[in-house]
């Protein structure tokens, strides 16, 4: 699988490479163990002091994967399938964390990353990508690879006087590597997102008052989170390869029998009983995996939201706040949360909802959260308010590809990219998990390792045939935008205000950012065109004459 290359050139300043990977998160470790293995010279820089990504920033209390420890790990490997043992059904923060130093360490790749590095600019000079960075070093490489992530670049705080608290303010996605005591405070938090909570529910086990700010309630399924035993343990190491084929072929990379059946061809009774069957398992499909029609039927979409509401409202005590947390979206449509007693944590009497919906939030100052009805004097504020998801990582960087072209200009109407792979004038420069592929709407690890192992091949097809560069064509670039559009459109996810739209993001363009046919269809489509030659894509012997922006 493999194949040995080797392409080391130098030109310019900075470190010489044939391949710099931006990010040492799941994307960023499996990209560089392979690229390793291609005998290619290749670093990554990553912004933090430690491997981890998403995992290492995200330290917030109750920080849980929301997929199946078992399932949330790499498959390359069989050494790490066989030394590493996961203790939870949904690991936590610090144990992914763990894991993701183990594996650096046991593929002994730290030695290949530098920490600490910023990078802020990427030129096209020639067939080269120049990497400045905010400090030193410099990097000039032939293949760029942007391991940067989809949930890393947090939004803006859009709420007024946030400076102005004198008390604590943390954001989980920076949450102190010491960790926080809210014992004897008053806390607030904003936000009730998957992160706000996951927070929520443990924050309150320590806080003297908590008072969450809930501008739109979400859909949670119970975790029915356990430890794991060896016997299950060593159950899933010896199916693990079945197991991981049938992830990879599914819609959202998790090793579940898909459905066949749609929610009106069952009675009410038969649905009632898999609606139940589903929350008693627990997890984020819970529900989603009970019918066919979940994400594309109004009225067959309305029966689950139904459901998941009768359980807020059987769980929590006080009528007004139970409806005050029932959502009214369709359910599914914004990223589904996983709790452990989440709405339990209402029944406690020092934990206290504000419904922003009828009370608008108007400002934070140096004593708390004003809303339009009343003050909430507090000692600490928590805010869990989303990220710039999907395009924002790289549109933080000022990416530079053919004739200077920005790449903030080329998707100034949304991004544009083939098989959410490449985009077209940025030769040479790969995304992995980029906007309109599966990413966030599937389990990260499992299309993370489908792109790396698409750009291997892709490296390898170049050197075989001496190619200098590839890009998508134009062409090709338009039709895989519209054909991501138009598979949004049959479906109710566009209707949201999720973060998968870019709603959330003040000023960012409206689309539909993930590819939602599921993991399955997208690894097909991917095969095709590797099988018919890279059909769509432009590759070039000679680099290309560039004007570089000064
Ligand atoms: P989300 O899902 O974007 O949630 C952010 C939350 O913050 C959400 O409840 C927002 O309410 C709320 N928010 C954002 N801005 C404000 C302001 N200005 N005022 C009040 N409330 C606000 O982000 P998460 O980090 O929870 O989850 C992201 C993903 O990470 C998650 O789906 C998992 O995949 C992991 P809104 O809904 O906009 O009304």
């Amino acid at each position: 699988m493999a194949t040995q290359m080797a392409i080391h050139e130098d030109v310019g300043t900075g470190v010489h490479l044939d391949a710099l990977v931006v990010g040492a998160g799941f994307a960023g470790l499996a990209m560089q163990f392979r690229l390793r293995a291609m005998g290619l010279r290749s670093r990554i820089v990553e912004r933090g002091d430690g491997v981890g990504g998403t995992w290492y920033w995200n330290r917030y209390p109750g920080a849980r994967c929301d997929i199946e420890s078992v399932d949330y790990c790499y498959s390359f490997a069989p050494e790490l399938l066989d030394e590493w043992t996961w203790s939870e059904r949904f690991a936590t923060q610090p144990e992914i964390l763990a894991y993701l130093e183990f594996v650096a360490e046991r593929l002994d790749l730290l030695r290949d990353i530098d920490f600490g590095v910023n990078v802020t600019t990427a030129r096209l000079v020639g067939d080269q990508w120049a990497v400045a960075t905010s400090g030193q070093p410099t990097y000039q490489a032939r293949f760029l690879i942007m391991a940067t992530g989809n949930l890393s670049e947090p939004k803006p705080v859009d709420i007024p006087g946030f400076d102005q608290f004198n008390g604590q303010v943390l954001r989980t996605s920076n949450w102190p590597k010491d960790g926080v005591d809210f014992t004897g405070q008053r806390v607030g938090v904003i936000g009730t997102g998957s992160t706000g909570i996951q927070a929520i529910q443990v924050i309150a086990k320590q806080a003297a008052e908590l008072t969450v700010f809930q501008r739109t309630p979400n859909y949670s399924m119970p975790a029915q989170n356990r430890p794991l035993t060896d016997e299950y343990r060593a159950q899933v190491r010896e199916t693990f390869t079945a197991r991981r084929e049938m992830a990879r072929n599914s819609d959202g990379g998790v090793p579940f029998p898909a459905t066949r059946t749609a929610t009106f061809d069952v009675s009410e009774q038969e649905r009632e009983r898999r609606y139940w069957q589903g929350w008693r398992r627990g997890g984020i499909n819970a529900l989603s995996h009970a019918f066919t029609d979940y994400f594309a039927d109004e009225v067959a979409n309305a029966t689950a939201q139904e459901f998941a509401r009768e359980r807020i409202r059987e769980i929590v005590h006080d009528p007004a706040t139970a409806e005050a947390l029932c959502p009214v979206h369709h359910i599914g449509t914004k990223r589904t949360c996983v709790d452990i007693e989440y709405y339990q944590t209402y029944n406690l009497p020092h934990v206290h909802l504000v419904d922003l919906r009828q009370e608008p939030l108007v400002s934070i100052d140096s004593a708390g959260v004003q809303t339009t009805e009343r003050h909430v004097d507090l000692d600490a504020l928590v805010l869990a308010l989303g990220f710039d998801a999907i395009t924002g990582a790289m549109l933080g960087i000022d990416i530079r590809g053919r004739d200077g072209q920005a790449l903030q200009q080329a998707w100034s109407q949304g991004p544009r990219t083939y098989l959410g792979l490449m985009t077209h004038d940025f030769p040479n420069l790969f995304m992995i998990t980029g906007p309109q592929s599966p990413g966030v709407l599937s389990n990260m690890v499992v299309s993370i390792e489908q792109h790396v192992d698409v750009i291997g091949q892709a490296l390898a097809f170049m050197a075989t045939h001496n190619y200098r560069t590839m890009e998508p064509d134009r062409a090709a670039e338009r039709d895989w935008v519209d054909h991501v559009d138009d598979l949004a459109a049959q479906t109710l996810y566009p209707q949201a205000k999720s973060w998968y739209t870019g709603v959330n993001v003040e000023g960012k363009p409206r689309v539909f950012l993930p590819y939602v046919n599921g993991c399955g269809n997208y690894r097909k489509k991917c095969q095709d065109v590797i099988d018919s030659g890279w059909r769509g894509f432009v590759f070039a012997k000679e680099p290309s004459t560039v004007q570089v922006n000064p």
